[in-house]
């Protein structure tokens, strides 16, 4: 393949309702875009940094700063393209290996330029990944609320349209009891999980244990993102399996995490290791260490959105995954909605992503566009 350029373009979409997590409160997302112009296609990637470096150390601007400074460059270089054109989206992790962390940028640009490829070949990210399902369970991730009362009913409204799973948001002063009046409420089929969000230190062990009453799936990122022997030792005073998030950011943390039992569980979110081919490098890897995995969320467009489900389609991907619909954040999407059908969304089938921006819909929500010519 022959690269033109990359188009770099931000956008804001508002949220439907307020989501609070553990780290803030967010409105709006604004969103890095981009657009891989080959001879043959155009593909597009979603970068997942937030506005602030609150969930992880990459924010969106930072991300913007080092794809224009340093990432495509060294893609454009004479080295770049000649890699490229042999491989592919396959050589972009290794061009970039030598710029240390961003991996939320370097999953964006190789996402764009998988999905040109996958486009001139009219091949779909599923059938590239390996899914093995023409539909995913759709789970949907529930913020903290101002009271008990306004948390249950956000949960009835997520029930009624057939989510398949529930995650809570907690943090210290918002955990236990918003998970049993959930539990009473709503009773023990619904399949539960918590998310802290790195909220909790050690010293919270025996408080965490309370959740244990309540069969959840899983309790998700309690202490920090360097803490991986902390969550060993908390793991082995739970009864609720661990799962991380944000400890997780490359297949060799993942193997790491795994042989000092700080997780039976991992969250894959494809930004935060990479891209997808290391995601499914991680889930490779967990499935040959009998450890569940499940696809997050960033609060994605319909572009990320249709990634994540193909990806979510992979056989060892045994949870129900964050790939709610579009409604779930957006009134309007910049793709055709991903929609809930039976409490499942379905794997999109056309070639590459499957799903792509409608322009009317993309201008409307623009704020920035760059290009960097190759
Ligand atoms: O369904 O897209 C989604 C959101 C799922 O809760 C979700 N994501 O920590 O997993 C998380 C959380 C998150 C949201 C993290 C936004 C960072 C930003």
């Amino acid at each position: 393949m022959k690269l033109r350029g990359i188009e770099l373009r931000r956008v804001s979409m508002p949220l439907v309702a307020p989501f609070r997590t553990s780290f803030g409160t967010q409105t709006e997302r604004d969103i890095l875009l981009l657009k891989a112009v080959t001879d043959d296609a155009e593909g597009w990637g979603e970068c997942v940094a937030l506005s602030d470096p609150l969930y992880s150390a990459e924010y969106v601007e930072s991300q913007q700063d080092v794809l224009r400074r340093f990432l495509l460059p060294r893609l454009a270089s004479p080295e770049g393209t000649a890699a490229l054109g042999r491989s592919g989206a396959a050589a972009v992790a290794g061009l970039l290996h030598p710029y240390k962390g961003h991996r939320m940028a370097k999953a964006a640009v190789e996402m764009a330029i998988l999905d040109a490829e996958l486009r001139a070949l009219g091949r779909s990210f599923g059938r590239e990944l390996g899914a093995v399902a023409d539909r995913v369970p759709s789970g949907v991730s529930v913020g903290i609320h101002d009271s008990i009362p306004a948390l249950l009913s956000a949960v009835e409204g997520y029930l009624d349209e057939g989510y398949a799973r529930v995650k809570l948001k907690i943090e210290p002063g918002w955990d236990v009891e918003p998970v049993a009046a959930v539990r009473e409420r709503f009773g023990g089929d619904v399949l539960l999980q918590v998310d802290a969000n790195t909220a909790y230190t050690l010293r919270d062990a025996r408080h965490l244990a309370r959740l244990d009453a309540f069969d959840l799936l899983l309790i998700e990122q309690p202490l920090e993102e360097e803490d991986v022997l902390g969550h060993a030792a908390l793991a082995r005073r739970l009864a609720t399996p661990i799962c991380l998030d944000e400890s997780v950011v490359s297949a060799q943390t993942a193997a790491a995490a795994i042989t000092l039992g700080a997780c039976q569980i991992i969250n894959i979110k494809p930004g935060r290791v990479g891209g997808y081919l290391e995601a499914r490098r991680i889930h490779d890897l967990a499935a040959a260490h009998g450890v569940a995995v499940w696809c997050g969320g960033m609060v994605e467009t319909g572009l990320g959105r249709a990634a994540n489900i193909a990806l979510a389609a992979l056989p060892g991907f045994t949870l129900p995954g964050d790939v709610s619909a579009s409604g779930r954040f957006y009134r309007t999407d910049i793709t055709e909605p991903i929609v809930l059908d039976d409490g499942h969304v379905t794997v999109p089938t056309g070639p590459g992503l499957g799903v792509a921006p409608i322009p009317g819909l993309l201008e409307q929500v623009t704020t920035s566009v760059e290009w960097i010519a190759f």
